[in-house]
């Protein structure tokens, strides 16, 4: 902290001020980034569940996904039973963002680890002028102390012997460049956006709602990232117009569902919670119920990492995916939550939830806290799914797609 009244000399003012009314400015200026307005609660939505029901920020286009207007469905007869006791309604709160955001994180701002890591063995290759045995021990060494993992790293290095035999690599330069390229072709796949809400859609079954609400749900082990994952989510898509609704799924700590409240709150998004020690399934049924009576195209579903056993958080994420893929609902996206800086460890424990919800795609977090950015190969090799997100920090901001040249170019 600045001490003013320490400053004595003239000069020490000015510099004083210089320094001092600059953050002064800075800090006031996200003092009032928000603006809440309270309103009175609806007699005309009889939920059962806490609901704080909030605006998408002024001036944010309005969603164009199709979205019913249908009135809303009651439960099908396969619904779950309500779970908890009721758990009373809150007041709606209004959160209107009214200042910029700033800006999304960068890969090369936040990946300064892992560059630091494979940037001294480069530096190395490319010193030594010629391509020789150290040249490979070098690489093999770089790629594996990356995370890349074995399999990844003999494919890589053998293509790049094979071509540097074949006179294709002349020196170190082009061996880096190519390694470079290499590494970019084997992170690019088809499938690594996410779906586009709606597009993919069943159509309409006799006798069965309309499935008008996608789902995108997110699992995997505790402390990875998951219900951070969700909000920063939430807080881009809000930005850019899209109405999302988040579900409270992990009930298995009371903590869990305050702190997406608070994310709900901070990206101006509808949230549906239950009961601490309530069935998660009832909830994200719920939310998929209001979903589709608020036209709400997407529901955001949080889960629980850790329950008394593994077998029974695997059965209640089944549980969850099969109530959320009943009309209205339709599951578009699983999401395995993976922690970077956990490396090849997260991945085998990954593994679990691959047979057990059918996982469409990979959020990997913490890429801003560790030298393991290779993990990112191992994932698309050995699960064989598309990194889709990447997180790089634990603000608003730090979740950008992931973007296999952009990653690259920052690792190097
Ligand atoms: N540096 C960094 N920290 C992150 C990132 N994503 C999440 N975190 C932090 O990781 C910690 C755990 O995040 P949570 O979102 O609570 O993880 P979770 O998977 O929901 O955990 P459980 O609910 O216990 O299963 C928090 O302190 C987050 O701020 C990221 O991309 N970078
Ligand atoms: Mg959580």
């Amino acid at each position: 902290m600045i001490d003013v009244t320490s400053l004595t000399a003239a000069s020490d003012v000015v510099i004083g001020l210089v320094v001092v009314v600059p953050v002064a400015l800075v800090a006031g200026g996200v003092a009032i980034a928000t603006r809440v307005r309270r309103r009175g609660p609806s007699s005309a939505e009889p939920d059962t569940t806490a609901v704080a029901e909030r605006k998408p920020p002024v001036g944010a286009p309005a969603s164009t996904a199709p979205v019913s207007t249908a009135p809303p469905s009651t439960a099908p007869v396969s619904a779950p039973a309500p779970a908890a006791p009721p758990v009373t309604k809150t007041a709606p709160e209004v959160i209107e963002p009214i200042a910029a955001e700033p800006e999304p994180a960068s890969y090369r701002g936040r990946l300064g680890k892992a560059r630091g890591l494979l940037s001294g063995y480069v530096g190395a290759i490319r010193a030594r002028g010629k391509i020789d045995g150290t040249t490979w021990d070098d690489l093999e060494e770089a790629l594996i102390r990356a995370d890349v993992g074995v399999g990844a790293t003999d494919a890589l290095l053998d293509d790049l012997r094979a071509r540097v035999k074949s006179g294709e690599i002349g020196g170190p330069d082009a061996l880096v460049d190519a390694l470079k390229a290499d590494l970019v072709a084997m992170l690019t796949t088809d499938s690594s956006g996410l779906a586009d809400i709606a597009s993919s859609r069943p159509p309409p079954v006799d006798g069965e709602p309309e499935r008008t609400v996608d789902v995108w749900l997110f699992v995997g082990v505790n402390g990875v990232g998951k219900t951070t994952t969700v909000g920063k989510l939430a807080t881009r898509l809000t930005a850019s117009g899209t109405r999302v609704l988040l579900a409270a799924g992990d009930t298995f700590r009371a903590a869990a569902g305050e702190q997406l409240s608070l994310w709900a709150e901070r990206s101006g998004a509808d949230i549906v919670r239950g009961s601490e020690g309530g069935d998660p399934s009832s909830v994200v049924f719920d939310a998929v119920q209001r979903a589709a009576s608020k036209g709400y195209p997407l529901v955001l579903a949080d889960t629980a990492g850790r329950l008394h056993n593994k077998i029974n958080l695997i059965e209640e994420l089944k549980k969850i995916r099969r109530v959320s893929d009943r009309a209205p609902g339709h599951v578009a996206e699983v999401l395995l939550v993976i922690d970077a800086t956990t490396g090849q460890n997260g991945l085998a424990q990954a593994k679990v939830f691959l047979d057990a919800v059918d996982v469409s795609g990979v959020v990997l977090t913490k890429l801003d806290g560790t030298a393991k950015g290779g993990i990112v190969v191992a994932i698309q090799r050995e699960l064989g799914l598309p990194v889709k997100l990447v997180g790089l920090g634990e603000g608003a901001q730090d979740l950008v797609d992931f973007d296999p040249q952009a990653f690259v170019d920052a690792l190097f």
